[in-house]
């Protein structure tokens, strides 16, 4: 076990998205995305985060269970003023893809590129002939080719997407691939509000994890919907030399906005390389936290969330008593549920995997269950619609020992 010290600034940055057409952006380290981090279960990391923009910021580690006071929010610490610097520290207990983001004027600090990747590794992990991060997201510009502006009444509502699709920081780049190699990749959502129902040239991919890292046993699927907030890990491959396939999302009906089919990359498969990659028929024991219809001990109403406003307070929760929380969605659009510092199992899909952010589909209810381990303080959760957070739909609560 190590300890990583990584040094963040978060700054103004000279984004040049595709080339010949840049955008003032914020970067940390004047990258978009941000550095990418990478530890060992077990690793402590030690992050300055030095605030070198002309506004405050801070950094939520999602998916981190981590300490409360680490958590990033200006519920446990004050924003980190301009010039000023913060200090995290944590050690990083699983395994899996997270992420890390300002969680001050989230809606313009994320748009214009204020996030990076954390990847954590662990033992016994299945053997890919390559690993890679994709960090999805979009950009919304206007007339001009500028930024859009911010914030008006209707995208609150409605949501922030744009036409630009982004991966890593770059529009629809190209991506190579060798012939006959099989890649892990780790995907994040990290736009404002795009839903990505993804698919890769409807080639089969497997599915070998999700917010919380391996789920129990691969999946096979030819597309897969990943919200904002969430993140999802593939295994690509094999294709032939000389395939070109798409990166793209499928039409999805959030409620919002125009279901369309868009590219977000081009994948071009170049001369074979020797393969070594196996993907174990189980990737990992994960045991059921109760019965998939337990009852539940509380109900979160996204409708109430929604017209709450800020401030709003849900009942404490103590250490160690399993909650089982219906979500309810009786909104006319879709919103992605996150939950700061714990992962939950979600009960209603049949499936047993570590989440921290799933989408509450509108006129539904999807069924949580999660048990609040011993790191007691202020937590919340919230639609990662970050134009629905930025209008309220969170609450804050306490997990109390
Ligand atoms: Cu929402």
């Amino acid at each position: 076990m190590q300890t990583r010290a990584v040094e963040l600034e978060a700054r103004e940055a000279d984004w040049e998205y595709t080339p010949g057409r840049r955008l003032p952006g914020m970067g940390f380290n004047g990258t978009i995305p941000g550095p990418l981090i990478e530890a060992e279960v077990g690793d402590t990391i030690h992050v300055r985060l030095t605030n070198g923009l002309s506004e405050p910021t801070t950094i939520h580690w999602h998916g981190l269970r981590i300490p409360a006071a680490m958590d990033g929010t200006e519920s446990v610490q004050a924003s980190v003023e301009p010039g000023e610097s913060f200090d995290y520290e944590f050690t990083v207990p699983d395994a899996g893809t997270f992420w890390y983001h300002t969680h001050v004027n989230e809606t313009e600090q994320l748009e214009r590129g204020l996030y990076g990747a954390l990847v954590v590794r662990g033992p016994g992990e299945p053997a890919l002939d390559d690993d890679r991060v994709l960090m999805l997201d979009d950009l919304k510009l206007d007339e001009d080719g500028q930024l859009a502006p911010f914030g008006d009444h209707h995208e609150l509502h409605e949501g922030r997407e744009g036409e630009v699709r982004l991966v890593n920081g770059l529009q629809e780049p190209e991506l190579e691939l060798a012939a006959g190699q099989v890649e892990r990749w780790r995907i994040v959502n990290a736009a404002n509000t795009r839903f990505m129902r993804l698919s890769i040239g409807g080639r089969p991919f497997t599915i070998l994890g999700t917010d919380g890292g391996l789920i129990g046993a691969p999946v096979e699927a030819t597309e897969v919907l990943v919200t904002p907030g969430e993140r999802v890990e593939l295994a690509v491959g094999p294709f032939a030399e000389g395939d070109v396939l798409e990166l793209e999302a499928l039409p999805y009906d959030r409620g919002r906005g125009e279901p369309r089919r868009e590219r977000f990359a081009t994948i071009r498969v170049g001369p074979a390389k020797p393969s070594g990659a196996s993907v174990p028929g189980i990737l990992r024991q994960i045991e059921p936290l109760t019965a998939p219809d337990a009852e539940p001990t509380r109900t979160v109403s996204m409708k109430a969330l929604m017209h709450g406003g800020h401030g709003q307070r849900d009942e404490d929760v103590p250490v160690g008593e399993l909650q089982v929380w219906e979500l309810v969605n009786e909104t006319s659009q879709d919103h992605p549920f996150h939950l700061h510092g714990f992962f939950f199992q979600v009960l209603s899909d049949g499936q047993v995997a570590w989440k921290d952010t799933v989408n509450v589909p509108r006129q539904s209810q999807v069924r949580i269950a999660w048990l609040p381990d011993d790191r007691p303080g202020e937590w919340m959760y919230h639609c990662h619609i970050l134009e629905h957070h930025a209008m309220g739909m969170m609450a804050h609560f306490r997990v109390v020992s």
